[in-house]
């Protein structure tokens, strides 16, 4: 096992892997931006080391500064959390090239697995069912002919990234000039490199997603599915484990497709793999993320599994605990907590908390790394906290996330709590009955979410 981890992050998920590292006897070592100067993951970690000013290029991105930052402290690995290079190939060969274990897939298969294309080829090729589209990436002269063949409404989807940046939905021949315009232009933003690809759109449909873990032995676990179709603009709102639209047989289905996947890639590690359900139970493939995931502790809560510690035990060469299915019990339910305004469409809004008091009692987790009058600054994601609720069946956990979302004390910022307790109190997710349409149907009919 390691002696010594650098997190290359900040907020709540460098709080997160350092918790798993000193658990595990593991000091941690924490990087920060000016901006950070003053954050909790700093006080919890054993060392400390700014890396640059706030925008995140200039610090949290800059990888020979976090590389540096993990060579000068003697550390042995490095956990790069979600978000700024996580995914990044030429950090993970920078890590290895500097004799720093990454804690993640080796850098080959998160190089494949990030361009969306070949990943389709490569999991179609595995017997993985995808999403109908387009053989490759598409040009303005071809996209008119295929766009006909798959039958509109289709997707328009960046080949260099996922998330849905670059993501246009086009629903009909007179949008695809200027959509392909867009997208394009947004995918070369986000990614450096424009190229699109096709999809029919599947519409209803809901997005689920299989958890897995690998470790260098071959072992496979997997963890389940997570649920996440209340998402606003791309941007996951409510996750929750087991999804209410699952049976066992189709469960049992994607979880064997996904084992059978990450052994045909040679997946390594912790990972995520998106599906889209349709109402008739078929589910079909649309991204790997070769990452841990923001809403991990829904299938943390249910499976009893610590993701993050599999990870590093992962990394540091150890088999997994189990593989094979995860045992699972009770449902989870997760609910982000960020600083936007609904009066301003949703739009980030930093500033200082003036109150901050995390909701407590049983079956309540609060994933956060603010505390009254911490600073949310404008320069990162406007994540506060995650309220992560279990207990023994659905309606149980929505009644608990119900309560804790009101005991919940958030002043100084706008946040996303009104909207999560609208959406939690509505027809649609009280009855498990919602697709990635619902939430934008329910901005459109609930003032209050009018945003
Ligand atoms: C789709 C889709 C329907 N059809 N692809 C969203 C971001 C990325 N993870 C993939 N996403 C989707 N891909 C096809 N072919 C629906 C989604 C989707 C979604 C789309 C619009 C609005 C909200 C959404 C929530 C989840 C998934």
């Amino acid at each position: 096992m390691f002696s010594r981890v650098l997190v290359a992050n900040r907020g709540e998920i460098a709080v997160r892997v350092i918790r798993a590292l000193h658990e595990l006897g593991v000091e941690a070592v924490a990087v920060y931006s000016t901006a950070d100067r003053d954050s909790y993951h700093l006080e919890l970690a054993d060392h400390t080391v700014c890396v640059g000013p706030p925008p995140a290029a200039e610090s949290y991105l800059r990888i020979p500064s976090i590389v540096a930052a993990a060579e000068t402290t003697g550390c042995e690995a490095l956990h790069p959390g979600y978000g700024f290079l996580a995914e990044n190939p030429a950090f993970v060969r920078a890590c290895e090239e500097s004799g720093i274990v990454f804690i993640g897939p080796p850098a080959d298969v998160m190089e494949r697995m990030g361009d969306k294309v070949r990943a389709k080829e490569e999991l179609r090729a595995a017997g993985v069912p995808l999403v109908p589209g387009s053989d490759g990436t598409v040009d303005r002269a071809e996209i008119r002919a295929i766009a006909h063949e798959l039958g509109f409404p289709v997707l328009l989807k960046a080949a260099a990234g996922g998330g849905g940046k670059g993501m246009r939905t086009v629903l009909s021949e007179d949008e695809l000039e200027g959509a392909f315009a867009a997208a394009s232009a947004e995918a070369d933003a986000a990614f450096g490199d424009g190229s699109l690809y096709l999809e029919k759109a599947l519409v209803p449909a809901r997005h689920v997603e299989i958890q897995v873990l690998c470790d260098a032995e071959g072992g496979v676990l997997t963890l389940g599915e997570r649920e996440c179709s209340i998402q606003r603009r791309h941007q996951k709102l409510i996750e929750e484990t087991p999804s209410p639209a699952l049976d066992d047989a189709t469960r049992e289905a994607m979880e064997s497709t996904v084992e059978r996947a990450c052994s045909a890639i040679g997946y390594r590690n912790a990972g995520t793999f998106e599906f889209l359900l349709e109402p008739d139970g078929s589910f079909h493939f649309i991204e790997v993320n070769c990452r841990l995931q923001v809403e991990h502790p829904v299938t943390e809560l249910v499976t009893g599994v610590d993701i993050v510690r599999e990870q590093i035990r992962v990394a540091a060469g150890e088999q997994l605990t189990e593989t094979g299915r995860a045992p699972r019990r009770g449902h989870a339910i997760e609910i982000r907590i960020n600083a936007e305004d609904p009066s301003q469409g949703f739009a980030p809004a930093p500033g200082t908390l003036t109150r901050f008091r995390p909701p407590l009692g049983a079956g309540v987790r609060v994933d956060t790394a603010v505390r009254d009058c911490s600073e949310i600054p404008p320069y990162y994601d406007s994540l506060i906290a995650k309220l992560v609720i279990t207990d023994q069946t659905r309606p149980l956990a929505l009644a608990r996330a119900i309560r804790a979302l009101r005991e919940l004390e958030v002043e100084g910022v706008p946040t996303t709590r009104e909207l999560a307790l609208d959406v939690l109190a509505s027809l649609p997710f009280a009855s498990g009955e919602y697709t990635t349409s619902t939430l934008a149907e329910l901005v459109g009919l609930v003032p209050s979410l009018a945003g």
